[in-house]
């Protein structure tokens, strides 16, 4: 692993908050293990080995009942440690691959078969070389036979230059990290204003995740994160999911390692009453990865 790593919390503390049964950790990854998944060549961190064993673990002690795996960079277009984790689940976990643009059918197929309900587009360019429209565009195609929605993890300046292409896309479309605001600004004032007007779009969802990411005033509350999350959270409540990013990667960037029991603790101050949290860590997620299972 890279020199500088910093590898997730072995031992976090159990959460106050109690989620509701049957709630989704709707955005996680695994890392490795590299003897057995090798990372890519391409990537631009090497991170501490975390497989779906221990995140299996941790959802457990969390109080989770299930998990959405979202393919980490470190692993490129490689999602066999990502399908791996869902075919050991017991179903319990569903997926979000990064596929490359000549990706065929039954490679598809057997990504739905094993739990992928999604493709990721990542436009942070520290993490990877974003490519063109039309080459996403391409991918939108092939998925549309399986009904995948698309995850879209940008940051807060490149809205403005890409909103056009997102709306013109015909899937769901789920933003990382709510776009990964600046919480120093005030929730309300103009910097904030375009998220929230793009979300005005009925096929925009959004994680209202990474606090320890986003926050300038840190752990273990990380209050500035508060007030953008429940923001949005209160405004579009059918269309908000929540995950622990955990094994955090690339974290190295930010300077410290979040206790993930404070991350749930963090959930009941963005969805302050029973029926928020039900709508943010149940009845959404579930709409979105196990449509069949729900009336
Ligand atoms: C996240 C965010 C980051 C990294 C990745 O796949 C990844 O490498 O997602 C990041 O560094 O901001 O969603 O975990």
């Amino acid at each position: 692993m890279d020199a500088n790593w910093l590898c997730f919390d072995p031992a976090p503390t159990k959460p106050s908050f109690t989620p509701p049964l049957g709630a989704v950790d709707a955005h996680c990854h695994v890392f490795g293990p590299g003897d057995v998944f090798p990372f890519a060549p391409e990537r631009k961190y090497t991170p501490c080995d975390a497989g779906r064993d221990i995140l299996y673990g941790l959802r457990d002690f969390l109080g989770f009942s299930r998990n959405v795996v979202v393919q980490a960079t470190c692993h490129g277009k490689d999602n066999r440690a990502m399908v791996d984790a869902l075919t050991h689940a017991n179903g319990r976990a569903r997926g979000v691959a990064d596929v490359k643009a000549d990706i065929s059918h039954d490679e598809l197929a057997a990504m739905h078969e094993a739990g992928v309900r999604g493709v990721r587009f990542n436009y942070v360019k520290r993490l990877v070389d974003p490519k063109p429209d039309e080459y996403y565009r391409g991918i939108i195609e092939k998925i549309a036979a399986f009904g995948w929605h698309v995850v879209i993890y940008f940051e807060a300046a490149d809205l403005a230059e890409k909103r056009d292409f997102f709306l013109s896309l015909p899937t769901t479309l789920v933003v990382d990290h709510m776009g990964r605001p600046d919480v120093t600004k005030d929730v309300d004032g103009p910097e904030f204003a375009p998220f929230l007007k793009f979300m005005e779009n009925d096929n925009i969802w959004c994680k209202v995740t990474c606090p320890e990411r986003l926050s300038k005033s840190g752990p273990p509350t990380y209050d500035d994160f508060v007030p953008f999350a429940r923001k949005v959270v209160e405004t579009y409540p059918d269309r908000v999911i929540w995950g622990t990013d955990w094994p955090h990667p690339n974290l190295n960037m930010v300077g410290h390692m979040p206790d993930d029991g404070w991350l749930v603790d963090i959930i009941p101050r963005i969805a302050p009453t029973a029926e928020l949290q039900r709508k943010l860590l149940v009845d959404n997620p579930m709409r979105l990865y196990w449509p069949e299972e729900r009336p």
